[in-house]
């Protein structure tokens, strides 16, 4: 694409931020840290700080693609600037806001996110932000590192601010794929029928008319750096892959495997590299919605032939390294809107096998994915529904304690519940599988129990559930939650009589 971007107005950070007024609603581009908005943002939050310095209210609605960098949530929360936040987040000081009621928060699925700001139902966007590689007079905008729900946002907001970040290279022309479903009763099928599959353009349109001005930046990404991973992250991914590899074996996976969902984080990392590294799984295909360090590596050693998500949420170098062989990477990795990345529609037809990360599970395979203790918000469900519930496998993970072995992941029932029962096929602690597909509720209570929770809990655990003999779920309204009543009144889920092993 030639570059002329000079038909449009030159905007310091501080001179767009001027546009936005108290109570607007605005829609920013970034999937994770991935491809936010950065210099607008820290801009919005200084105004912020100047208005309530002279005694002015001012909040704004903020709705993204998914979780942002410290430029986004996190100087918008320090400034007190979010009135209410959509869909997903991760940042600590906007967690602390949300937890003492002071931003509201509507945790969703992703993927309905971009049709509910379409449906009217998040009400009008006043100002789309996006990040971009490049923008022609035309109005044909290249996104940088992610789409999420920015050809949405763009189509539905009364303005644009254009932030062109000079970071990323123009040629990332051609790594996306921009393509939004009609509304019904309008709607097609949505076309894609493997990972590969490329639907839509590789820019956003939208009325140049709209676009108020261009904010120029060259800021990488904020991703977090990965903790090393430990024994019990390990062991957890070779616990994975020793199931999927089995799964094949039995042929309950067609020999040339299917596309993998993972999620984001240190265990998710861990999961990635241990499938790779397993000899009896083959090269495979992810249709995932965000591709972190780990899958890059995996490319690199031919463990992984392609990647279709809706972020790429890389750490500096790796990215750096990806931007030096971008033909190579081009041919390999596809951002599609997230509307489309973690679409029910899709993931049911090409056969996905999701892996997620849970917060706490339940002995008959409920799910918590967002909330400590039932009431504080960790970070969101995310896309973690969108897989889990439309998967061909649906897979959950985590170590079986948290908080130095303080709290048990394996409890009598989740103090909030996000993915139910019947969506949930595989529950996978560094303990070992619980493989609950044609299992009723008191057969997956066992193999719960007996191959997931940690040494410590598992006595507590079996006489619970043997506590009440009758119903189909045999489950105890009046003690079905004192392990969480004990660590909120004694910091430790542990019974007296046993002390931790774990920590
Ligand atoms: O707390 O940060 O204070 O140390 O939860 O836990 O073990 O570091 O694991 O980073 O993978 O996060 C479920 C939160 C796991 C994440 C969750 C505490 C623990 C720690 C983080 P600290 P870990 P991870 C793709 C799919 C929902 C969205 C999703 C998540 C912190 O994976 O947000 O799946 N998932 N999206 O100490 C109290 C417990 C706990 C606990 C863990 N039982 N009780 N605290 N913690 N278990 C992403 C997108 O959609 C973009």
């Amino acid at each position: 694409m030639k570059t002329t971007q000079n038909v449009f107005k030159e905007l310091t950070a501080d001179e767009a931020a001027q546009y936005v007024q108290n109570g607007m609603t605005l829609g920013f581009s970034g999937f994770t840290p991935a491809g936010a908005s950065k210099e607008t943002p820290k801009a919005i939050a200084r105004r912020a700080k100047e208005q309530h310095s002279v005694g002015r209210n001012f909040k704004i609605g903020v709705v993204t693609g998914a979780s942002t960098g410290d430029s986004l949530d996190g100087e918008l929360a320090r400034a007190d600037a979010i009135a209410w936040r959509t869909p997903y987040q991760s940042d600590r000081y906007l967690r602390q806001s949300i937890n003492r009621g002071e931003t509201r928060f509507f945790d969703m699925h992703l993927s309905a996110l971009p049709q509910q700001v379409r449906y009217g139902f998040l009400g009008e966007v006043d100002i789309a932000v996006i990040e971009a590689s490049d923008v022609q007079p035309d109005g044909r905008i290249v996104p940088t590192t992610s789409v999420g729900a920015s050809p949405t946002f763009c189509r539905m907001a009364k303005k644009i601010i254009v932030e062109l970040n000079e970071y990323h290279p123009k040629e990332l022309l051609g790594l996306h794929d921009i393509y939004e479903p009609l509304d019904p009763p309008h709607r097609l099928p949505i076309p894609v029928t493997n990972c590969q599959e490329r639907i839509g353009s590789g820019f956003i349109q939208v009325d140049p008319k709209k676009i108020i001005g261009i904010v120029r930046s060259n800021l990488p990404d904020e991703v977090g750096a990965f903790k090393d991973s430990d024994p019990t992250t390990l062991q957890i991914g070779e616990n994975v892959a020793t199931f999927l590899a089995a799964e094949l074996k039995a042929n309950r996976i067609p020999k040339e495997f299917l596309p993998i969902q993972s999620g984001v984080g240190n265990i998710a990392n861990a999961v990635l590299s241990a499938i790779g590294a397993n000899p009896g799984i083959p090269a495979f295909e992810m249709y995932s919605e965000v591709i972190q360090d780990s899958v890059i590596k995996l490319m690199q050693d031919g463990d992984i032939s392609f990647a279709s998500a809706t972020s790429l949420t890389l750490s500096n170098s790796v990215l750096q390294e990806v931007y030096q062989n971008l033909d190579f990477y081009k041919s390999r990795l596809l951002l599609r809107p997230q509307e489309i990345s973690n679409n029910p529609e899709v993931i049911r037809r090409i056969g996905v096998i999701s892996i997620n990360t849970a917060i706490e599970a339940d002995i008959f395979g409920n799910i918590n994915s967002t909330h400590v203790m039932g009431k504080d918000l960790m970070n969101g469900i995310g896309g973690s529904g969108d897989f889990t519930r439309n998967s061909f496998i649906s897979i959950f993970t985590c170590p079986s304690i948290a908080k130095g072995g303080k709290i048990s992941a394996i409890v009598p029932l989740v103090s909030h519940m996000d993915h139910s029962e019947h969506s949930v096929q595989v529950l996978i602690t560094e303990q070992g599988i619980a493989d609950l597909r044609g299992k009723s509720p008191s057969e997956r209570a066992a193999e719960i129990i007996e191959n997931c929770a940690h040494p410590d809990f598992k006595e507590e655990l079996l006489a619970y559930n043997a506590e009440t003999l009758d119903g189909h779920t045999r489950q105890s309204l009046r003690h079905a939650f004192f392990m969480h009543e004990r660590y909120l009144s004694t910091g430790d889920m542990h019974p007296p009589n046993v002390s931790p092993e774990a920590s």
